[in-house]
């Protein structure tokens, strides 16, 4: 067991949303002068319009898919960035922090649904704050018209070659009417737990079938593929799952060839996140959830082929790593720099690697580049995609919550709660950056629909990721956990629900009731950016949480449409496969069937209709690939925790904290 501190939590006090400096704030920030600003910036800035430019976040080694022409002109933008930042290094961190105030203060006016957002949370004696919510909004209201036409402008000039990229399918949707909302009887929530049992049992044979031992299933053309390393990325990321859902012969024949067989030395450039998050992660839960040790060893086993990806001068790892050779690189496309959501999402594997071996370097290595950031960005919450791991500073301005940032963020608060809310630099960190996020980057469309835009060179770029939709369960576990608390916790709830909703949209309003990958807000309203679907979980995952977290019945309806539509579309002759063309009715399928259905979306489904006993989420927390990982507590904690339970329960064998204990003892989640 790792040392822990005992010294209690201290609470941030700053940039609290709904208090009146706050708002007193915003409208300042929303001034007439820097709007003016903005609204130049916008109609004379550069021509090449982003929208639809995409780098994809599967890592698969040295293949980072571009999905539509205009990421080529991305890439020429990084290097770009690259190249002019490389010049001055002198002056990086100085100049990107410059760049990022005073795109705050210019960006300010666009914020509009910020300020609404603050002047809503104005109680109705707050006369002031009131009055500067209003004028924050009338200045907004102006400039908002001004951005927009401008949008407008550079949206037409693109029209034609957004046409080239995705055909001529419409790419707008109209509002649909939503499902009636009903409550579901025991008997009918076990049937949908069936349903999503059945699916998993689906994908599962189509795996033993066909892919056995490989880390993909291609369901369509019936064989396997390895893209994370060959080490069996869906054998490892269905384990917990299988647990969960009850399917125990298949849990253990899918242990024992971890134990025995799981190769460790193929020689494939792995993606040093993907292999943490699915293989170690998966592992770790393994262990968790059963106690068998010998799972411990093989996640230490795999963690120690990666680890010389931490030997660089600052010791921000780099993103890929010969399992076989042991030799590590950063891809070139980025000008060989390391990335957010890739170095940021170590630290609860590797600390619950330290905690199960009582071998501290995996702790210690992953935190290292946490408090970097800390120290070169010690007031900032939101960070830029790329950092170099030789010079230690960053090597782009871009800001994102989809692709190559999302999990760094997810990360910080989770490192709160698994270290059993001990270490405050990661809380302050998670919520100095989710009031940035608030503040800069959440907007909301002219048909209301509210979501998170991304930023880059000076600019907002209105594109949503289906890779955001795990932003409202971060800020709804935030919540509930006391991250935040008052006030700025009942803001983030209301966010969490507004977003929620716009992840549902992106399925809604799709002929096929599948979500694309992105969509852009535009003038004319949500449009679909990258057509295709991929299974992935994270609108799930929000319902989900935001079920778990206010017992509202309209989340479990979305979720049972979702699953229909993955039965309709997705399934195929074995397994699940993601589709080509949401906007297709009968969209075409990809032949892939990725790790995390298995993971995360089917996970999510089964837990959407299970009852609150099934996952105690003050004692457990979920990675990004939704692998449960038991949460620390203070050493005092623990003993007087685990002393009342042999009081209460002196026949029980094992506590696990509330989760799926093996044999499904007690308060299990293995349930149907
Ligand atoms: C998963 O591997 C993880 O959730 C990761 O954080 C993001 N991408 C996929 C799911 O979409």
């Amino acid at each position: 067991m790792l040392p822990v501190t005992n010294g209690a939590a201290t609470r941030g006090t700053r940039g609290r949303v709904g208090s009146n400096t706050n708002l007193r704030r915003m409208a300042s920030q929303a001034g007439r002068p820097a709007a003016i600003a903005l609204a130049c910036l916008l109609l004379i800035g550069g021509t090449s319009l982003l929208l639809h430019s995409r780098i994809s976040d599967e890592q698969a080694p040295g293949l980072h898919v571009v999905s539509g022409g205009g990421a080529a002109a991305d890439r020429v933008q990084l290097l770009a960035e690259g190249a002019t930042l490389e010049q001055g290094s002198q002056g990086v961190r100085q100049q990107q922090q410059q760049d990022l105030g005073a795109v705050v203060s210019t960006g300010g006016p666009l914020f509009g649904s910020n300020v609404k957002l603050a002047a809503d949370q104005a109680t109705a004696s707050d006369a002031a704050g009131k009055q500067a919510g209003q004028s924050g909004r009338d200045v907004v209201a102006h400039i908002s018209k001004l951005a927009e036409l401008g949008r407008g402008a550079k949206l037409d000039a693109a029209r034609g070659k957004s046409h080239q990229l995705y055909g001529t399918l419409a790419s707008s949707f109209p509002q649909r009417p939503d499902p009636p909302i009903v409550e579901l009887s025991e008997d009918e929530l076990a049937s949908r737990r069936e349903a999503v049992r059945a699916a998993m049992l689906h994908s599962w044979r189509g795996y033993e079938k066909y892919a056995w031992g490989n880390d993909e299933l291609c369901p369509v053309t019936l064989k396997g593929k390895n893209g994370f390393g060959g080490l069996g990325a869906t054998m490892i990321d269905a384990l917990d799952t299988l647990h969960m859902m009850g399917f125990m012969d298949e849990y253990t024949k899918a242990a024992a060839w971890v134990r025995a067989e799981m190769p460790l030395d193929t020689s494939f450039d792995a993606s040093v996140f993907e292999t943490i998050i699915r293989v170690v992660g998966g592992m770790l839960a393994a262990h968790d959830m059963t106690g068998d040790q010998w799972m411990v060893d093989r996640a230490q086993q795999v963690a120690d082929r990666i680890l010389p990806a931490y030997n660089t001068p600052t010791g921000i790892p780099l993103n890929i790593i010969n399992l076989a050779t042991q030799v590590a690189k950063n891809p070139t496309w980025n000008q060989r720099a390391s990335t957010l959501s890739e170095f940021g999402t170590h630290q609860l594997e590797f600390w619950r690697l330290s905690e199960s071996t009582g071998n501290r370097t995996y702790a210690d290595l992953a935190e290292g580049t946490i408090r970097h950031l800390h120290k070169l960005m010690p007031d900032q919450g939101l960070m830029p995609l790329f950092i170099s791991p030789t010079t230690g500073n960053f090597t782009v301005r871009r800001i994102s919550f989809g692709a190559l940032g999302d999990s760094y963020y997810e990360y910080l608060l989770k490192m709160w709660l698994l270290q059993g809310k001990q270490d405050d630099m990661y809380r302050s960190m998670w919520e100095t950056a989710m009031d940035e996020m608030i503040e800069k980057l959440v907007f909301t469309s002219k048909e209301g629909l509210v979501y998170v835009a991304e930023f880059d060179r000076n600019l907002v770029k209105h594109k949503f990721d289906h890779l955001v939709c795990f932003v409202p369960g971060m800020l709804a576990l935030g919540a509930h956990s006391g991250a935040v608390t008052g006030a700025k916790a009942e803001a983030y709830m209301r966010l969490a629900g507004d977003l929620t909703h716009t992840c549902w949209q992106m399925y809604h309003r799709m002929p096929s009731g599948l979500s694309p990958e992105y969509v852009t807000f535009t003038p004319q309203g949500m449009k679909v950016g990258a057509a295709y679907n991929m299974l992935r979980p994270e609108a799930l995952e929000a319902m989900w949480y935001m079920w778990r977290l206010t017992h509202d019945w309209k989340y479990r309806v979305w979720a049972w449409e979702i699953f229909q539509a993955f039965e309709t579309h997705s399934k195929a002759e074995a397994g699940y496969s993601g589709v080509k063309d949401v906007r297709a009715a009968e969209p075409v399928h990809d032949d892939t069937q990725q790790s995390f259905f298995l993971a995360e979306t089917l996970k999510y489904l089964f837990l959407l209709f299970s009852d609150d006993s099934s996952f105690n989420m003050d004692e457990w927390v979920l990675n990004t690939e939704a692998h449960p990982l038991k949460v620390s507590r203070p050493i005092q904690q623990q003993q007087q925790q685990q002393q009342q339970h042999q009081q209460k329960q002196p026949g029980r064998s094992r506590d696990v904290g509330g989760m799926t204990a093996s044999g499904n003892e007690g308060r299990s989640i293995a349930r149907r």
